[in-house]
């Protein structure tokens, strides 16, 4: 995928061989044009909070990283699509539900785009969704825990690039299928593409409390590509506006064949329509499979259900739910400004931006203004969807991000600069080299119906000699721009995990008050929860053993364990007794062969462990916690398969037989301390 950027770029020059190339500033060095207190602007004090709390996709890691803004440090990554030993996800017996789908455990994705939760076209700072590429997923975190909840499959798409894009109110999230597939799957030629591949648009509803997603329809659409989109807003509240690409429908050499034509087309879907179809049961039921996995927030333990059934909507039996107007060559952003009046959509192969006016496009609508249609979709005609053409911004446009001064920020990915432009008059106003090939970039609220257009963070996708070189393969950069000025003023580079695919950034007032401390120890509803040391005990069922363990400040109970035998599977299940904030416990033994567990205050977390040896094995705690953390530990032992060793645990005591033997001694034990 890396290697690829580098052919990408090649043969994106060679396409556009016959265009006026004004080459960038690629290898001007920046430091040169870097005021004096850019520095003062990023600078925040030792304990003083960042302004922003900026979500980062982390693309082919799969997960996503919190970073503050201005200063561009890193607070935390959110495992989501892919294990992370680092805390036990996707490991702990309570997670790996979450990996669930169609096509079984799958641990890895690619994600691409953070979208927050809105209220009236606002950010309401509740909830965090991010889309899985290669096994079509859309992820939901909760931003009070910063934990990923849910997962929900897609079914019958493939790369689900195009996602999971909001509505205003949180209402829906759409996404579209960057390949088409034949649908239903069946074994079929490649060449039958024209026949047999299809594409669908998929609405996934929210439920307003809870975030839970739901599968609600799924429009049956041409075999393209469909790239990306974004929700009208304000006047266009109700609609969708998709990219798509190769309309040509070929499926090989795409970067060739899928460029053939001048034009593509850009899908608008008016969804308030399409609930109506929904709710007057003009839909298809179709069999078929994907997984919903979700956190119980009482147990903090995955449920996974298997979904048989999707209902599809046709546009041909669906009238007036679906339109197409041409776009320029090889579009990629579909960008909404705050007004909702405006919609950019640009061709990656094209030397201008077609900008679209919402309400022309409704005139054309209401007046038939169709030049022919696309399996029964009627193609409205270009021009009269126009509000006008950006000429010549630069090269290779890919997104547009906007502020709440009417202007509006693309990224070129081929002359590598940030072009900044007025939505209204189409003037172009400042442009900034990046360093370099932007993707996305984001705006805090740039998406939405309230920018705070303060500061621009461009994602880069190359990072060549901005740091000191780490080898053949470096750190993604993100840059930081002040926009708050007529000029843009690159402030600061920050090295990025995995690519820094898309972010959304909100003000940090909206996330921080909700932030959780710790669980409630009361509220641990964990089925195999040990709510205090006195109730700690091993339990044998066959060759299954089930550990209830504790942590607190500095010991693990129990912390002797005799009577495993080779060939058992042993669940550790445990609870981290704490009721303070930033306090988890670890737990890790040696031979596991998955991870740690990182338990937070209050939760209950459970590590399989499958001893293949005899002897006495430690475990300890892994997150330092304590001056006496070294000292938190214990002994396993294990003895031959067919042994006769009791089981027995204790702490600082004689090992117990039974749990009465156990409840007795730590009774003894607390009345001693009182
Ligand atoms: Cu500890």
């Amino acid at each position: 995928m890396r290697t690829r950027k580098v052919n990408m770029i090649i043969s994106l020059v060679t396409i556009m061989g016959g265009m006026a190339l004004v080459v960038a500033c690629g290898q001007r060095n920046a430091t040169t044009v870097i005021e004096g207190d850019a520095a003062e602007q990023v600078y925040i004090a030792p304990g003083e909070y960042d302004e922003f709390y900026a979500f980062l996709s982390g693309g082919f890691s799969g997960q996503i990283t919190v970073y503050g803004l201005p200063s561009g440090r890193l607070l935390r990554e959110v495992p989501v699509f892919s294990q992370y030993p680092e805390n036990g996800y996707g490991y702990s017996e309570e997670s790996k539900p979450m990996f669930n789908t169609s096509y079984g455990f799958v641990p890895w994705d690619d994600s691409h785009h953070i979208e927050l939760s809105q209220q009236n076209g606002e950010f309401d700072g509740r909830w965090l969704f991010v889309n899985g590429n290669n096994t079509p997923r859309i992820a939901r975190v909760d931003l009070s825990t910063f934990e990923t909840v849910e997962i929900l499959e897609i079914p019958d798409v493939a790369g689900l690039h195009c996602a999971p894009f909001i509505t205003e109110n949180s209402e829906y999230l759409v996404s579209g299928t960057r390949f088409s597939i034949p649908i239903p799957q069946k074994d079929v030629p490649i060449d039958t593409y024209k026949e047999n591949f299809k594409g669908l648009i998929n609405y996934v509803s929210l439920d307003q409390d809870h975030g839970t997603m739901e599968l609600a329809f799924q429009i049956e659409m041409p075999g393209f590509n469909y790239d990306l989109a974004r929700n009208g807003k304000a006047v266009s509240h109700g609609w969708s506006f998709l990219t798509t690409y190769n309309s040509e429908q070929a499926h090989s050499l795409l970067e060739v064949n899928a460029s053939q034509k001048d034009k593509d087309l850009m899908a608008i879907i008016n969804w308030k329509k399409a609930e109506e179809y929904v709710a007057a049961g003009k839909f298809t039921e179709r069999p078929t499979s994907y997984y919903h996995n979700l956190m119980d927030e009482s147990t903090g333990i995955a449920h996974s259900q298997e979904m048989k059934m999707t209902r599809i909507l046709k546009p041909e039996d669906c009238p007036e739910m679906v339109y197409f107007i041409p776009v320029p060559k090889s579009p990629h952003g579909c960008d909404v400004d705050p007004s909702g009046e405006y919609i950019v959509g640009n061709g990656k192969l094209s030397a201008d931006m077609s900008v679209y006016s919402f309400s022309k496009i409704m005139k054309a609508i209401e007046e038939k203004n169709f030049d022919g249609e696309i399996e029964g979709i009627p193609v409205i005609n270009y021009d009269a969807g126009l509000h006008g053409i950006l000429q010549k911004p630069g090269l290779g446009p890919l997104h547009t991000e906007f502020d709440e001064r009417g202007n509006a920020y693309t990224t070129f990915f081929i002359s590598s600069e940030v072009v900044k432009w007025n939505v209204d008059n189409l003037e172009i106003l400042d442009r900034e080299a990046t360093f370099y090939s932007p993707g996305h970039l984001v705006i805090p609220g740039g998406e939405t119906r309230k920018p705070e257009g303060k500061y621009l963070v461009a994602m880069n996708k190359i990072t060549k000699d901005r740091y000191l070189p780490t080898g053949p393969e470096l750190a993604h950069s993100a840059q930081l721009f002040d926009i708050s000025g007529d000029k843009m003023k690159l402030l600061l580079d920050f090295p990025t995990k995995g690519e820094p695919h898309y972010a959304q950034a909100i003000r940090a007032d909206k996330v921080k008050p909700n932030s959780k401390k710790f669980y409630n120890i009361e509220e641990n509803a964990h089925p195999y929860a040990t709510l205090g040391e006195s109730k700690t005990k091993v339990v044998r069922e066959g060759d299954e053993v089930h550990v209830y363990m504790t942590a607190m400040r500095s010991h693990l109970a129990p912390d002797n364990i005799e009577g495993f035998k080779v060939g058992d599977k042993v669940f550790f299940h445990v609870t981290n007794l704490e009721q303070d904030w930033d306090v988890p416990h670890g737990f890790a033994i040696q031979g596991a062969t998955n991870a740690e567990l990182l338990v937070m205050p209050g939760q209950t977390k459970t590590l399989l462990w499958e001893p293949k040896k005899v002897g006495v094995y430690a475990f300890y705690c892994t997150d330092f916690c304590s001056a006496l953390h070294q000292e938190m530990s214990g002994y396993a032992r294990v003895s031959a398969k067919g042994a006769d060793v009791p089981l027995k645990w204790g702490l600082n005591e004689t090992l117990r037989e039974n749990q009465e033997q156990a409840e007795k001694f730590y009774e003894q034990l607390e009345n001693k301390s009182k």
